[in-house]
């Protein structure tokens, strides 16, 4: 199976990041994290993006706040698929991340998940690489099913307390 490549812009950005790992461990799905950033190690981040397909990366998660350049700066050196993770915290609370992330010019796409979006960034990666292999395409019909139940049972228990 190809490997998830997540990089963030910062080790403070790793309780965000946490989430995508969980998520990607909860499916069996390998993966590498690094702290790279589009401005303090420019050099790094590009060689990470540029190497990344022949390194076995399927997919690649760029998580990073405030001036978040690094998922445009990574999809700017790979055509593999590159979701960002604008990060909240700073003095505009993530919306400075949100359009850094998402304002891609055309020809350079980013598929940019929510504010501190980190699971979905995991689950989009996952049905991304889940297009070439049926057992992951079924551990996540079966994910949705059980989360499905999960409000279910919540619908009940509304009915049951009002
Ligand atoms: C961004 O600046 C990082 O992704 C992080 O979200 C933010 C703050 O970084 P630190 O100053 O905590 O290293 O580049």
């Amino acid at each position: 199976m190809k490997k998830v490549g997540i990089i963030m812009g910062s080790d403070s950005d790793l309780p965000i990041v946490k989430k995508a790992t969980d998520m990607l461990s909860t499916l069996d799905i390998p993966f590498e994290v690094h702290v790279y950033s589009a401005h303090r190690t420019p050099v790094e981040a590009r060689d990470f993006a540029l190497n990344a397909r022949k390194n076995g990366f399927g997919v690649l998660i760029a998580a990073a706040g405030m001036a978040a350049h690094l998922a445009g700066a990574i999809a700017a050196n790979t055509t593999l698929p590159v979701i960002g993770i604008p990060c909240k915290g700073g003095m505009m609370d993530g919306l400075d991340a949100l359009l850094s992330t998402v304002q891609m010019p055309t020809g350079i796409p980013v598929a940019t998940v929510a504010l501190n979006g980190a699971a979905n960034a995991a689950l989009l990666a996952a049905q991304i690489i889940a297009v070439e292999d049926a057992d992951l395409a079924a551990k996540l019909d079966a994910k949705r099913a059980s989360d499905a139940a999960v409000v279910l049972e919540k619908d009940k228990g509304i009915s049951e307390r009002l």
